[in-house]
């Protein structure tokens, strides 16, 4: 996977930033004076994709840009299509948040060649970074390893094996690949740390409950869930009820994002420990479209600050949380 920046691809996507920008001409926003943006959203899974979706339509109406906006369903091709629609509509900066990491390199290749700069937020992808001019973004592997801290220290003392699910994220999708990736690597340096299921919810509570109630029936010692996000950990919340067991004492249950549910349940004590993933991206997001229009500089990699919630932290936070 070629997620790594060698320096000097930095300065090949400056000459295209600076070239697709130069002339001024081609974009459709000429007519009123307003830069266009195509945004192509994964879908609406989500809490966090609810609240990323309204950070990003607030953020455009407050900085003047006229915002195209499609949300794919979950559904890659749905966004290959947008994508296109965009190129042809002569949109200015086209950004989209890709579903899943592989088969970009087509249609990136076809906005570069239209000379309409790309903009990835939130999630990754693995073609040639001289593709896109920026992505915006939580470092997802750190998410997991703060996970993976927490559930080192907690099980510092076990001296029998600790039975851990984990309901991942969509199939093939970055945040899955990295948050796996970052938990699984810190909890391998205790042997009895042992995952003994781990299946995709789709990052939806829907997938989560019914995933979690066949993991249930397979496995009667469950003593930690890891939860991808925290819609799939609310809906195993309600699968570990209706099996009669109690969220957060008889299994306990880390998740990541830190939204308004998510949270609400952390300071309920249903949920152990939170990883926050902010999406409030949009204000960021405005400035790099407004940079690229304006032939500035755009840093290639722009990554999220985050930070971590106990139980206290959490209804401490939950008055003052924006989302
Ligand atoms: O964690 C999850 C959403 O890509 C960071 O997608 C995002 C993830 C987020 O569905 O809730």
């Amino acid at each position: 996977m070629n997620r790594k920046l060698p320096a000097v691809l930095l300065g090949a996507a400056m000459a295209f930033v600076l070239a697709a920008c130069g002339s001024g001409s081609g974009g459709s926003g000429g007519d009123d004076g307003k830069i266009t943006l195509g945004f192509s959203q994964v879908g609406s899974e989500s809490g966090w994709r609810e609240a990323n979706t309204k950070s990003i339509k607030e953020s455009a109406q407050t900085a003047g840009i006229d915002l195209k906006f499609s949300d794919a369903q979950q559904k890659q091709e749905n966004q290959i299509a947008t994508i296109r629609s965009y190129i042809q509509q002569k949109v200015d900066v086209i950004a989209f948040s890709p579903v899943v990491v592989t088969g970009w390199d087509a249609v990136l290749k076809e906005a570069q060649a239209a000379k309409i700069p790309v903009v990835l937020t939130d999630r990754a992808v693995d073609s040639d970074p001289s593709l896109y001019v920026s992505f915006l973004g939580s470092d997802f592997v750190k998410e997991g390893e703060a996970i993976g801290d927490w559930t080192l220290n907690e099980y510092k003392d076990a001296t029998a094996p600790v039975n851990i699910v984990q309901l991942e994220g969509t199939v093939g999708s970055a945040p899955a690949i990295d948050r796996k990736k970052g938990f699984e690597s810190k909890i391998a340096s205790n042997p009895n740390l042992k995952v003994i299921a781990s299946q995709s919810g789709d990052f939806t509570r829907a997938d989560g409950k019914e995933v979690m109630t066949a993991i249930l029936k397979a496995n009667p010692k469950i003593d930690l869930l890891f939860a991808h996000n925290d819609d799939m950990g609310i809906g195993a919340i309600q699968a570990i009820e209706e099996a009669g067991k109690k969220p957060g004492a008889d299994i306990k249950i880390v998740t990541i994002d830190a939204v308004h549910d998510g949270m609400q349940a952390l300071a309920d004590g249903k949920i152990n420990f939170i990883a926050e993933c902010s999406p409030l991206l949009g204000d960021q997001l405005m400035d790099i479209v407004k940079k690229i229009k304006a032939g500035q500089p755009v840093e290639k990699r722009i990554i999220t600050e985050e930070t971590t919630f106990t139980q206290q932290q959490a209804s401490e936070a939950l008055p003052n949380r924006k989302y």
